[in-house]
Parts: structure tokens; sequence; C-alpha cells
């Protein structure tokens, strides 16, 4: 890991500044006189508010460790609205993939992120649908969006989705996708949203696994100006998935010609939901009845889908929103990502409506129709928060800062970043240009398979400043364990290692569908008792974590997490490819893309003309931001006498790090390495000259 100990370094001079700035103003643990016991067996409703949440920042997360069940105990009974007590706190046991929270509880998701705030604020809006021209928006108040949620939940019924079944959510970033999946959770259904950017193949794929009875989507979107055709995509997929029984279709545009034809599964949503009744009785469910499945890459084979259940994630996503963003009654939450990422699941939708804010709904591009669309946004909401991801910041930073600088950003009190490292560059143009230094930066960590947010620093804890490069420090619950090359916990400071989580908390996945053993294989097997996240970390001489990144074969491409073996699989259908190894490139704007090392048989086809093909392959087998910006022809590529291919050497030639290969010593024939080095070189030339 050495690229990480040059990084490391950087970081722990900031952070030694960070450790004087914040000094003089920290306030003293005050000295309690016994152990901290709020609660004496099922904890009494109320007693997060009238208690725990007027204890210090930091003996809150001092409780969350050393005593969770009471800790969680007590937020869960009174953030949440119960239909029957939990019996228990946790039923834990991380060696066997067991993750069980809130047993014996009986709880409504939709109820608590739409009915609870009808009764105290009908007429708040719930969505801002900032939609693609600038000056649309609109606004859907907390009334509006349960009567919405009601008709479809009731639709869905109609078409004979019981508790339990499946359904494909593939719609853009709108009122009528928060609607479908709250309207699943409503009656039990369990929804798989799926990005509206994948191919009618990837779609295929998840509709396939998770063997899903109903679709929902919409004739077309219109993004950045351009109109997307969703149906058609849906029409597509459907053809290969034999579970689903009704393609409910809303028509989102007028340009009915655009439209694909009205097959069998169809029905039109409008229509439907119209019919339909406006009260749903809301299904009493069981605290760990999954919520809804996501898929995500891994390392290896196709993507899997985590399931994510009900009490514990609401809880989780409900408080790190509150906490980590320091969000307050009446404001107008920012988060800019789309629906189908976990971002959108737990920052767009669970966790600004379960706490009743006012939630944006970004349906564009940062740059449409002009870069300084987040900005003029920020203006006409008066958004408070403002959440994205990295890769927009380093695009939005290249141009003039008037596109943010003309527009008032008064309204922000709270930044934040995600999905990918944040570079020293895109941190300070975020923090000093766009929160002209008075909003507190929060770089926040965490994944699909996490819920929610797991490391991110704590302005709102007391005494904090706001200071540059604020350091990322566990969540309430969250306990980080970096561990050695041997498996073994690293103790100390200024140490790095693989990332580890070391005790269950509510907002974790419970399953791989359909794959327990996966599960547990992936996530539970390499450090025996902790969840293992697949990244590394940095832990500085104060205690502060930095995100080194990856350890195995994902990639981060423009902020969205790709398995460079599903690029591989698509590249290997090919008839003219044998074999192929796609590892990261770095990339100024994307954070990384995928460099893809290609085995040609000789007799098929010309070269350029093949790879045109394996473009086009990617992109219709995954998505647009999958296709490999490099393609290197290569005779062999190296692999280890078990067969494996050494990746490390192939991302080392890419970047040109030729200097030090590392050990080849297990590689079945070295002289492979030079081969693909001269290989490289040629490539390295052509593409100067053009
Ligand atoms: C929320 C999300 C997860 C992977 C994760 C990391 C990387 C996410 C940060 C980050 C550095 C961050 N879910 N990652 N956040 N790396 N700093 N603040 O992105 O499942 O799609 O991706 O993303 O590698 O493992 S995700």
């Amino acid at each position: 890991m050495a690229a990480a100990g040059v990084s490391s370094t950087r970081t722990l001079r900031t952070l030694r500044t960070v450790r004087i700035l914040l000094s003089p103003l920290r306030a003293p643990i005050p000295n309690r006189t016994g152990p901290l016991r709020l609660l004496s067996s099922l904890p009494p409703p109320g007693t997060w508010t009238s208690e725990l949440s007027r204890l210090p920042h930091r003996d809150l997360h001092r409780l969350s460790v050393t005593d969770p069940d009471q800790f969680w105990g007590a937020a869960a009974a009174d953030r949440l609205r119960w239909m029957k007590p939990f019996e228990r706190v946790q039923d834990c046991d991380l060696n066997r993939g067991k993750i069980n929270w809130f047993p014996g509880g009986r709880i409504n998701v939709s109820v608590n992120c739409l009915d609870v705030h009808v009764e105290t604020h009908p007429d708040r809006a719930a969505l801002i649908w900032e939609r693609d021209e600038p000056g649309t928006e609109v606004r859907v108040t907390y009334r509006e969006l349960l009567e919405m949620t009601c008709r479809l939940a009731n639709t869905l019924k109609a078409h004979g989705v019981q508790k339990g079944d499946r359904v494909a959510v593939y719609l853009p970033t709108s009122p009528l996708a928060v609607a479908a999946m709250l309207a699943c959770a409503r009656i039990g259904a369990v929804h798989t949203v799926v990005f509206a950017g994948f191919s009618a193949e990837a779609l295929a794929g998840r509709i396939q696994d998770a063997e899903c009875k109903v679709v929902l989507t919409c004739d077309e979107t219109v993004r950045g100006g351009r109109s997307v055709p969703l149906k058609a995509t849906v029409d597509a997929a459907v053809r290969s998935c034999p579970s689903v029984r009704h393609v409910l279709v809303s028509r989102r545009t007028d340009g009915g010609a655009t439209a694909a034809a009205v097959g069998p599964l169809d029905v039109p949503l409008e229509e439907a939901m119209k019919a339909a009744a406006p009260v749903c009785p809301a299904e009493a469910l069981d605290s760990e009845d999954p919520l809804f499945l996501l898929y995500t890459s891994g390392s290896t084979g196709r993507p899997k889908g985590l399931v994510h259940s009900q009490a514990g994630y609401l809880l989780y996503t409900s408080l790190t929103h509150q906490y980590v963003f320091d969000h307050r009654d009446g404001d107008v939450f920012g988060c800019v990502a789309d629906i189908g990422w976990i971002t959108g699941h737990s920052y767009v939708v669970y966790g600004p409506l379960c706490n009743g804010a006012t939630t944006v709904l970004f349906e564009s591009t940062p740059v449409y129709p002009n870069p300084g669309r987040y900005w003029e946004m920020v203006q006409r909401l008066r958004v408070s928060q403002f959440y994205g991801a990295p890769t927009a910041l380093r695009l939005l930073l290249s141009y003039d800062d008037s596109w943010v600088k003309k527009y008032d950003r008064s309204s922000l009190r709270t930044l934040g970043s995600v999905g990918e490292p944040i570079n020293h560059e895109a941190w300070h143009w975020f923090h000093d240009v766009v929160g002209e230094g008075r909003c507190p930066l929060v770089d926040t960590w965490w994944q699909t398979e996490t819920g929610g947010i797991c490391i991110a620093p704590r302005p709102a804890e007391e005494g904090a400043p706001v200071v540059p490069a604020m350091a990322m420090r566990p969540f309430f619950g969250i306990e980080p364990v970096l561990m050695g090359e041997q498996g073994q916990p690293l103790s100390g400071q200024s140490v790095d290692g693989a990332l580890c989580l070391a005790r269950p908390w509510p907002g974790m996945a419970r399953s791989i569908f359909r794959d327990h053993q996966r599960f547990i294989e992936t996530y539970f097997t390499p450090y025996p008792g902790c969840y293992f996240t697949g990244d590394g970390a940095w832990r500085s001489e104060d205690g502060f974590y930095q995100i080194t990144g990856r350890m195995d074969d994902v990639i981060n491409v423009s902020g969205h997490r790709l398995g460079t073996a599903e690029v591989e699989d698509a590249l290997d259908e090919h008839p003219a490819v044998p074999e192929s190894a796609v590892v990261g490139f770095p990339h100024p704007i994307k954070g990384e893309v995928p460099f893809a090392f290609v085995v040609l048989k000789d007799d098929l086809g010309s070269p350029p003309a093949v790879l045109r093909q394996l473009r086009e392959l990617v992109a219709t087998k995954i998505a647009k931001y999958a296709v490999p910006e490099h393609f290197l022809v290569v005779e062999r590529l190296p692999k280890t006498r078990s067969g494996k291919i050494m990746r490390r050497v192939l991302r080392k030639v890419a970047t040109e790090a030729t200097g030090d290969l590392g050990d080849l010593s297990t590689l079945d024939d070295p002289s492979v390495v030079q081969e693909i080095i001269q290989a490289h070189r040629r490539y390295r030339e052509q593409h100067r000259k053009s």
C-alpha cells in the first residue's frame, strides 16, 4: 500500500493542524457518577427526546459503543412509531451473518415516512421535484404524497402484488418513483430500483434474479434536454423475464408517439391509480421483513442483490440524516443522487422523509443548461444541505467560479460529499468557493451494504469548529478496526489496514438475495467476527480515519461502483475475444475509468472494427459508463501458475509505474510482462499521434 502511505503523510499533516485548531475549543467530558442508565427493560416511548437527545454528542457516541442496546433501544422506541413494541434490541452473530434488530417488533416504514407527518404538518412539501428544465419544479406535500402512495399501493394489490413479492422500479428520480418505493413498503412488497441508465440486459438480469412480478416504468424521461426512452428498454428486458405479469407504465411526456406500443403486459398507470382508492391500510411488518433489494457490483460474478430490512434501516438512515447533516425542522435537503443508488434510497427518500424534511428530487445533470445549475437551484429552492459526488465537483471546478458566485448560497448550512475519495482541490473548491468557507463539509464514507453513513466528520458535535479537511470519525454505534496482513487487528495510531466494522449496527444489509452463503463468505469470513468493507483505511495519530480505496477488483467510475469482472464477462462474450482483463485507470474528472487488456483471435475481423463492437457490447450489456476508455490488444495476459490473472501488474503497466512491479515469482511465464509493457508503449505512441 505504497500509494496510501504517501497520501497518509499528507493527511497526517492536515490532521495535526486540525488538532491544533480543535484543542482550545474542546469541551471537557462531564464527570458522571455511575454508569448512564436510561432504560430499565423495554425502552419507554419518549426516552430519546426527553433524555438521550439532550446528552452531548460525545456522550451519545460513548453510550452507543459502551451500551449499544440501551442506545439503540431508546433511539428506536422514541424515533419510530411501532405497531407492536419490539421484545429485544438485537440478536446478532456476525460469524454466522445473523443480523437481527428489534425482534418481535411490528412496524410500517411508509407510516413513519408519511402518516406521522400528515398528522402534524400535512401541507409541508415532502418533495421538491427539480425537473430537467430549471424553474419547472413541482412541490408535493406530505398529504399529497400519502394519497399518491396509497393509490399506487392499491394499484399494486389490484395487480396481484402481495407481501414479500418483488417489484422492479425503472424510473427517473421523481415523485412517482418515491411513491412506488413507499407503496411497496406500505403493503410489504419488496422494491428493487434499477438505475434508469442501465441497459435492457442489465435490467433483465436484475428482474430475473429478483423474480419480479411487476415492473413500474414510464414512457420516456428527459435528462440534460435529451429524451431517454425507458419503456422501450423495459420492453426489451421483459421478453426474457417470465416472472413479470404486468408492466405499469406512467405517461411522463406528451410525446405519445415515442412511447412504445402497448403490449399485453402493459397497464396505463395514471388511469389505474385514478380508479384506485386513495386510502390503503398499512401492513404491520416484522422488523426484519425485507424492505428492498438493491443490486451492487462485487469483485466477482454478477451484481448481487443486497437485502435491507425495515426498522433498523429506517432508524439508521433517519439518525444519520439528522446528526451528520445537522438537519433541523424546515430545512430543504438537497441530495442530488439518483434514486437508483443507495445514496438516493437513504438520503433522498428514507432518512429525510422519516425526519419530516423537505427533500429535493434532482432529475437533471450538473451542467444542464450550464455549469451553474446546482447553485441556481440552491438559490431558487433555498437548499439548506447540499450532498453530492466528487466527480461532479471536479467537473464543475474546471469552469469559472462566476458560475457559482452569481447565485445566492446563503441558505446553505452543511455540504456533503459521498461515493469516492474527495481530492484536496475539489474539497477546497467545494468548501471555500461554494460554501464561502462558512459551511462544514462532511466527507461521508459508507456503502450499499452499510445502509447509511458509517464514518464522517461530526460538525454538530459540541465545540467542533468549522475547519478545512474535517476528519472522519465513526458514527454512533460504529466501531472501525483496521486489520493487518496476517488478519490481526492493528492497535494504535498512524496505521493502515483493511477496514472492518467490529460490531453490528441497525442499518447494515441482512443478506444477499437467495445467496446467504455468498453474503457470509464475502463480508464475514475474511475477518471472522467482523464485517469486512473491501476498503483500506488509514488511522491518524489522533484516531481519525481516511479511506485509501478499494482492496479488491471493484472500481469507481464517476461515483458508479463497477466490478471489473462484469466488464470482462461482457468483453469475453465477443467471439474474437478469448480472454480479457480490466483494471481501474485514474481519470481527472471521473476518478477512475476501465482500462481493458484484450487478447484477440487474429482470424476474426480487423482490430478497429472489433474494438468498436466491444464498446457497443459493454454499453448494451451493462451501461455506458462501464465502457472502457482504453483498449490495449495483447498476445497474452500475465497469469500465475494456478491460472489467476495478475491484475496488479496490469494496473502498473497502465499507469506506467513499472519501476517496481513487485513479486513476479508466481507468474507462469514472467516474459509476458515485458511483452505487455512493449505493447503499451506502442499504444501510448499511437495515442499521442492521434
Ligand atoms: C455510498 C456509496 C461504496 C464504495 C466504498 C468506497 C467508496 C464511498 C467514500 C468512498 C472514499 C468516501 N455506496 N466510497 N464513499 N471512498 N471516501 N467518502 O457510494 O456501494 O456505491 O460504493 O465507494 O470504496 O466501498 S457504493
